[in-house]
């Protein structure tokens, strides 16, 4: 019997490369023969993985040549393949931002009305000014987007932006977002029952490890005289664990605390007479 499979794409180097393979391996996935290869697989997994450039990858999976693939949102709906995100994975985020010359004022996505607009992402600008009513002259260009207004190639620019310092160094200012972005695992739409079953246990195990990410496991020494007012303080998976330590009159208290509010907890668990607090990061959450 022909074992069933699941193909994904992943990029074959850049950006996402290391931390779609991170994912794959933190999911249990380890591939092997990885350099220089265009196709992999894995002995863990039914999973064999192609590697292509990002910009392949929504036709690839939309085809059916790869069942899912890992791309960045700016990417996916730049392509405008058929194809449906599953899972929004955390990484590779970036924002595709509209960038003027630093000396010049912006009074809004009208003021683009006319301009020379100088990007990689010609149907999300397209988009954009379609939206805002404005007509602008799109020069698209592969890369190196953020020189072109200093060689008069282009008067404003639409170009992805993580920290900001390229804009910075090449004398421009973002002064709109047309997209954020992040990367997703994507598939199609030609799913079998048996290639489902495959992804829904692969998704179990990226939820997992992207819920880890965002939690932290916390230990800690409570005065039992206290113990009421820190465990309010805890929220747990279902409720904190309180065990006695040797010393008595205390107890030690395990929980876990998302990264959103971590801090936070921190502080009020240390004015609440909680010591010797440890915070440990946890691999895999299942709840
Ligand atoms: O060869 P291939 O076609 O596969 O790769 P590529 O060169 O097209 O893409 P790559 O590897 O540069 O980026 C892959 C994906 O990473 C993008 O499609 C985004 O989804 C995501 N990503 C996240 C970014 C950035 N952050 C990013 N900062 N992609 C590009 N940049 C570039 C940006 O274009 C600009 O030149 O970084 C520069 C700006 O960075 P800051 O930090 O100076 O603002
Ligand atoms: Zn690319």
């Amino acid at each position: 019997m022909v074992q069933t499979k699941l193909r994904i794409a992943i990029q074959k180097s850049g950006r996402l490369y290391e931390d779609s393979v991170k994912l794959l391996s933190e999911c249990g996935i380890d591939l092997r023969n990885v350099k220089d290869r265009l196709k992999t697989e894995s002995d863990d997994f039914p999973l064999e993985v192609f590697f292509l450039r990002d910009d392949d990858i929504p036709q690839y999976v939309e085809d059916g040549v790869a069942d899912i693939g890992i791309v960045g949102e700016n990417v996916m709906y730049e392509k405008g393949r058929k194809v449906t995100v599953v899972e929004k994975l955390g990484f590779g985020k970036c924002r595709l931002s509209v960038a003027i010359p630093r000396n010049q004022q912006y009074e809004g996505a009208q003021s683009l009305h006319g301009k020379r607009i100088a990007t990689s992402y010609p149907n999300l600008v397209k988009k954009f000014l379609a939206d805002n009513n404005a007509v602008a002259e799109i020069h698209e260009i592969s890369g190196s987007v953020e020189i072109a207004p200093g060689i008069g190639l282009a008067d404003v620019v639409a170009d992805l932006v993580s920290s900001g310092s390229t804009l910075f160094m090449n004398g421009l200012k973002e002064v709109e977002t047309i997209l954020q972005s992040q990367a997703v695992l994507i598939k199609n739409d030609k799913f079998n029952g048996e290639q489902l079953a495959l992804l829904n246990k692969l998704l179990f195990r990226i939820q997992a490890v992207k819920k880890a990410k965002r939690n932290k496991y916390v230990l800690l020494n409570a005065p039992n005289d206290k113990l009421n007012e820190i465990i309010s303080l805890l929220p747990g998976m279902k409720s904190p664990t309180v065990l006695p330590l040797a010393e008595s009159g205390w107890s030690s208290v395990h929980s876990v605390l998302s990264e959103d509010e971590f801090w936070e907890r921190i502080e009020a668990l240390k004015n609440a007479g909680a010591q010797g607090i440890l915070v440990v990061p946890i691999q895999k959450m299942i709840v």
